[in-house]
């Protein structure tokens, strides 16, 4: 595995130290499954990019999260059908996993996440999976692609029926019905917005550990305005690390990724919001939790 000429945030050397770090960032730049706006393949180079300018202190954590150790490998070269993309995934984020890595992927397009997905489930066995995203992604196939972004979720539940998906406002009539007949635990921003939705209650059934996969248009486009079929009416970017804070707080989260972000010349500020969501997520792993069950040392 190949370290990545730009490490996330541009740390000191021995910070992104791929034997002493637990977090490994993989950047996976596929874009093939795309429906409406393109760019996603040069989100993680942007990300990397924007990574520089976030500063190491978190000052609502009281610490510098970095301190645990985040090393960027390369991003591995990726086949351009949607099968052997899913399975290159599977096998770079596992061989991370067989190293005790904590992996945070960075898209890429939604119908990656099923190959990570494999990997933490030949790991753990089997695990709950979060999905925050405008879209319910419960389509069968999508313009007659079962790998693509919209029927990403649909692979998911193939993988595990533990799932949970937060902020959907974008979802057929087809789909909801599916959400009814099946009892799926989907929640609405319209549900969020009034107060049909009690997050601690909602994770007390949901069983550990935990992946996230956060696809960027979960957030209202005054936050992130660049990605391919972006809605409006999204999470803040307050009220979404809340969220987040809560489930790493009351969670095991093993993994997430984040994609879906398209990268535009004429918008740094996306990739610079998702550079510190990223980091704050790290944060919020491994200021509440070290492996060993301590706080982390600032
Ligand atoms: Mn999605």
């Amino acid at each position: 595995m190949k370290l990545n000429k730009k490490q996330f945030l541009g740390p000191p050397t021995e910070i992104s130290d791929f034997k002493k770090a637990k977090v490994v960032v993989v950047p996976f730049p596929y874009e093939g499954g795309i429906s409406y706006g393109a760019g996603t393949g040069k989100a993680p180079e942007a990300v990397l990019d924007a990574s520089y300018f976030v500063e190491f202190y978190d000052e609502v954590l009281d610490c510098e999260p970095m301190q645990v150790g985040i090393s960027t490998i390369e991003a591995p070269l990726i086949p351009d059908t949607p099968e052997k993309m899913i399975e290159t995934l599977r096998q770079t984020t596992g061989e991370l996993l067989k190293q005790d890595k904590f992996v945070v992927v960075i898209g890429g397009d939604h119908s990656i996440s099923s190959g990570f997905l494999k990997a933490l489930v030949e790991k753990y066995g089997s695990l709950s999976v979060i999905q925050l995203d405008a879209h319910a992604d419960l389509r069968d196939s999508y313009e007659g692609s079962p790998l693509s972004h919209a029927s990403v979720m649909s692979r998911i539940r193939e993988l595990t029926t533990d799932t949970l998906q937060i902020g959907i406002r974008s979802i057929s009539k087809e789909e909801m019905a599916r959400v009814r007949a099946e009892g799926l635990a989907l929640y609405t921003m319209h549900n969020i917005r009034f107060g049909d939705f009690d997050l601690d209650e909602i994770l007390s059934e949901l069983p550990d550990p935990v992946f996230i996969t956060l696809d960027v248009d979960v957030f209202d486009w005054s936050v992130i305005r660049s990605t391919g079929t972006p809605e409006p009416g999204g999470l803040l970017w307050d009220e979404a690390l809340d969220i987040l804070q809560q489930i790493f707080e009351n969670k095991e989260v093993v993994g997430f990724d984040v994609v879906e972000l398209s990268q535009h010349e004429n918008d740094p500020n996306s990739p610079f919001a998702i550079a510190k969501l990223i980091y704050k997520m790290i944060g919020f792993k491994y200021h509440t939790r070290l492996s060993d069950g301590t706080e982390l040392d600032n």
